[in-house]
């Protein structure tokens, strides 16, 4: 057996879980923080057959492909009046980092 940790954007986390039940795998979800960013993500943990390793992976590309943004940020640097001009930034969001585990043994009592 292998344990699936999936780390995605909180906006694919809603998707992916519900194609992932549907197809009739057990998911529990985890509200995480990215240490780097200090944002929200979500962590998914999938206890899976060796055999379907790739069939959750596939899934996880579907839900979570990575595109483009477009988001509205403040200026880090103020102008000349000292407001801070908001201005559009273009940001890829979406992917996920997978770690695929061994699991020594799994009691369900
Ligand atoms: P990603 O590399 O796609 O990572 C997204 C989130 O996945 C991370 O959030 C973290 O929660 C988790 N993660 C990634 N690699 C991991 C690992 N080896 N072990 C455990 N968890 C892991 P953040 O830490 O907030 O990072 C968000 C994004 O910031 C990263 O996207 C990356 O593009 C960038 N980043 C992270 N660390 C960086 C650094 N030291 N220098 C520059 N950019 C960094």
């Amino acid at each position: 057996m292998k344990l699936i940790i999936a780390i995605v954007q909180d906006d694919d986390a809603g998707n992916l879980l519900e194609t992932l039940t549907e197809s009739g795998f057990g998911v529990t979800k985890l509200a995480t923080t990215g240490g780097f960013l200090k944002a929200g993500n979500t962590t998914l943990m999938i206890g899976v057959e060796e055999k379907d390793v790739s069939k959750v992976i596939d899934r996880i590309e579907e839900v979570c492909k990575t595109r483009k943004q477009v988001i509205t940020t403040p200026s880090s640097v103020a102008s000349s009046t000292g407001v801070y001009m908001p201005y559009p930034v273009e940001v890829e969001v979406g992917g996920a980092n997978i770690f695929v585990v061994d699991v020594d043994k799994f009691v369900r009592i």
